[in-house]
């Protein structure tokens, strides 16, 4: 095995530092807070930490609008802080990836100021900017360059009236997109990212990273179902450069390292197919990608229109891509992160079941071939929030769909309201439960987002001292991880892909095989797949007690093993 490939037996564990632990009683996390709850992640015994954004920030969307790539934002620390972090790790055995956010800046970084200066500014070129559509007057609505909605409602162009032109946002209106054709941003880009692996950042989650190679033209696109806007994303999902500049990303950035670096990009839309192209290890480019398929199974199109998940979805998506990365590249896996609700309220039970079922969700993806990645918090079962108005909310997608369907669309509160409650980000964003106490023991503050009030029930204290707990059985799969060659390297066959119910598949090793099994559902299952012996063989993990061969208990989990 290439020493390259370190990751296959690895598992990442995502910190969104705004949420994860406050030091100081402002009520917001910050780097301080995490350097606290090392050794806690030592326990865990996850491999790598993914940092989401620290860096300075007027935090229009949390981090994720950056106005300077080589500092820390004051209210997570300073750049001190961040070497201790580093250092912490490291003395644990832990590695530390960063969040990599090129497809755009903040609209207060100084390249984007130096840009929208004046047409011919040197930097003019390091953004999208456009005139009005021929024949309308610059600044009406309707004038946009194209009809391109952003992802967080509204137009993507903003017009500025310093110049008179547009300039291109797929998200807020304070993340200017940068133009990747021009080779001093790459440059500026490879540059800093340098600076940050000189400094012992061991790699990076690359934000949105499909997206910043763009068909130039930037023509109209689709509008669908009565849509607003047209949908951009023939011209930036996986654009006409994007191999060419994550090569070239890597020529420059990478392949000179040696180490153990990590480099996971950020695909939106990406499909298995150039998934294979993106983390081919011969094609250099990165080690692999977080691809969409799966959770975007249980709605219509738009997040706001949810539907049931069907089990034989999931099994067709999933089972597709451990086949199409099976010889070539790799896949990473996940449920959740800062993006998607709590997967235990999205594809478990978080009433009666919740523990039974969270940890059934665990067992399944963590036996995938693949990476695993762990959401702050899903360690514990920790679930969806009930927010009961549209004033607890923070984050800039739900708030301005919301603006959007009320006051444009004329749509009732209420029905807004429930459409938005199965899968907004916020679900994901409350802070981490650790102990029974006030606000989860996350702030002595005021919380810049409310705890969930079930931190009473849930919360890391009490899991850490119960061997039957959420969190221990993360531990157990981690440490299943790091023993057994057969989980970080074996064969992956997708069995019962018709089954409603049943999530079921082998894993093969030099001639030992895993059989893992998990029941979807609160009924008892009867499985059938054709090879009785199994029912004999030895369990090596499990979310009840007792084994009890191969039928199923109420979202039970088992994995079996048999040489
Ligand atoms: O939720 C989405 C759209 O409805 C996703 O497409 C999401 O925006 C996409 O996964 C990109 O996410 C990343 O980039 C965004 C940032 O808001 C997210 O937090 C980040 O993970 C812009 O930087
Ligand atoms: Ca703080």
């Amino acid at each position: 095995q290439a020493r390259r490939d370190w990751f296959r037996s690895a598992v990442v564990y995502q910190v969104y530092p705004r949420s994860f632990a406050d030091s100081n009683g402002d009520g917001i996390g910050d780097i301080p807070g995490i350097i606290g709850k090392l050794d806690y992640l030592k326990r865990l015994g996850v491999d790598v930490v993914w940092l989401s954004p620290v860096y300075r920030s007027p935090h229009d969307d949390n981090g994720y609008d950056i106005s300077d790539y080589q500092d820390i934002d004051p209210v997570f620390g300073s750049l001190a802080d961040l070497n201790e972090l580093i250092a912490g790790l490291h003395q644990r055995g832990m590695k530390l990836i960063m969040d990599l956010v090129v497809n755009h800046t903040s609209d207060e970084h100084p390249w984007f100021a130096e840009s929208r200066a004046s047409k011919d500014s040197p930097k003019r070129d390091w953004y999208w900017w456009r005139p009005a559509r021929p024949g309308c007057q610059p600044g009406v609505p309707g004038a946009e360059p194209n009809n391109w909605g952003s992802f967080f409602s509204g137009p993507a162009w903003q017009y500025d009236e310093a110049t008179g032109e547009y300039f291109l946002h797929l998200f807020s209106k304070k993340q200017p997109d940068l133009n990747w054709e021009n080779a001093e941003v790459r440059a500026a880009v490879y540059s800093m990212m340098n600076w940050w692996l000189d400094r012992g950042v061991d790699g990076f989650r690359m934000d949105v990273i499909n997206f910043i190679s763009k068909d130039p033209s930037l023509p109209d696109g689709p509008v669908r179902g009565g849509g607003l806007y047209g949908d951009g994303a023939a011209s930036f999902i996986s654009g006409p450069r994007i191999h060419e500049y994550l090569h070239e990303m890597h020529e420059q950035v990478f392949s000179g390292r040696d180490g153990a670096l990590l480099t996971v990009g950020e695909m939106p839309g990406v499909t298995v197919e150039d998934a294979a192209l993106f983390t081919d290890p011969e094609r250099a480019e990165v080690d692999m990608v977080f691809q969409f398929e799966h959770v975007g199974l249980d709605h219509d199109g738009s997040k706001w229109k949810p539907k049931r998940l069907r089990l034989t979805d999931l099994k067709a998506s999933l089972g597709r891509w451990q086949d199409g990365l099976a010889e070539r590249g790799w896949n990473s896996l996940y449920w959740g992160n800062h993006d998607q609700p709590r997967v235990v309220s999205r594809f478990g039970d978080d009433g009666a079941y919740r523990e039974t079922s969270a940890k059934m969700l665990a067992g399944i993806l963590h036996l995938h071939r693949g990476t695993p990645y762990i959401y702050q918090g899903e360690e514990l079962g920790m679930t969806n929030m009930a927010f009961a108005s549209i004033a607890e909310h923070r984050d800039i997608e739900v708030l301005n769909h919301y603006r959007e369907a009320t006051e444009t669309l004329n749509e009732a509160p209420a029905v807004v309201l429930a459409a938005i409650a199965p899968l907004n980000r916020d679900n994901a964003r409350t802070p981490v439960q650790w102990v029974a106490g006030p606000d989860g023991g996350f702030t002595t503050g005021t919380p810049w987002i409310a705890v969930n009030p079930n931190a009473a029930e849930i919360n890391a204290e009490e899991q850490a001292g119960q061997d039957d707990s959420v969190l221990n059985f993360y531990r157990r799969l981690i440490a299943l991880r790091h023993g057994m060659p057969i989980v970080a390297q074996g064969d992956f066959t997708m069995l019962l892909p018709d089954d409603e119910s049943v999530y079921a598949f082998t894993r093969t090793y030099e001639g030992t095989e895993l059989l893992v099994l998990g029941n979807f559902t609160p009924r008892e299952q009867t499985v059938d797949i054709g090879d009785p012996l199994w029912a004999g063989a030895e369990r090596i993990l499990g979310n009840y007690p007792d084994a009890h061969g191969l039928d199923l208990r109420a979202w039970e989990f088992t994995a079996l093993i048999r040489s």
